[in-house]
């Protein structure tokens, strides 16, 4: 009989308000796109997945606006989460450099954590991978570009986070995931 793990897990989306955090969520769980939703006060999503055979693991994931004073409420959240998704969007100059200026000094040290490069299928970046990817080696984070319009690498921006967490530290740390 195989033997069946289950773990709970806890997300956190960290970037400024537009980069799509609550669109990215709605195409994980929902598999769906809703464009123009509303500025986000704070919501709690639950999702169970598989991560492999055999180790399913249960996704509570807080979707808080991004609005760069956290209330104290927000800082409580970060205090209980496991895993942070930094994101910003590829046409959005500002919400790239916010990156590392506003949201990175967020995480807890050693905390797993994924940048992620979002609207990819827009051609109107102004952030080339080459610089995200940079900026992802020197915070010892993971890099994905992903996008809620057509769905690509979305789930693996979660799951990537979910499995850093079980890697060793330095070997996380050292690890530049280019999908
Ligand atoms: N082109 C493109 N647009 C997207 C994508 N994801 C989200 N958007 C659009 O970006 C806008 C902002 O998305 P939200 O999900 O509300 O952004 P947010 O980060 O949750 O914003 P706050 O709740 O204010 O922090 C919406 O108009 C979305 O339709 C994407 O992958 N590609
Ligand atoms: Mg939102």
């Amino acid at each position: 009989m195989t033997e069946i793990q289950i773990r709970m897990f806890q997300i956190m989306p960290l970037g400024d308000s537009g980069v799509g955090k609550t669109t990215l969520l709605n195409r994980y769980i929902d598999d769906s796109y809703i464009p123009g939703t509303a500025i986000t006060m704070a919501q709690l999503r639950i999702t169970n997945v598989e991560i492999e055979p055999g180790v399913k693991v249960k996704l509570q994931i807080w979707d808080i606006g991004g609005v760069k004073r956290l209330s104290s409420i927000n800082h409580m959240y970060i205090s209980n989460t496991d895993g942070f998704l930094l994101v910003f969007d590829v046409t959005n100059r500002e919400s790239f450099e916010n990156i590392k200026n506003e949201w990175f000094p967020f995480v807890p040290e050693s905390s797993p954590c994924v940048l992620v490069g979002h609207k990819s299928e827009n051609e109107n970046r102004c952030v080339s991978r080459e610089e995200a990817e940079e900026l992802a080696k020197e915070l010892g984070v993971s890099y994905v570009e992903a996008s809620s319009v057509t769905g690509h690498n979305v789930k693996e921006a979660f799951e990537t986070l979910v499995r850093r967490e079980e890697q060793p530290k330095e070997e996380a740390r050292a690890s530049c995931l280019l999908m």
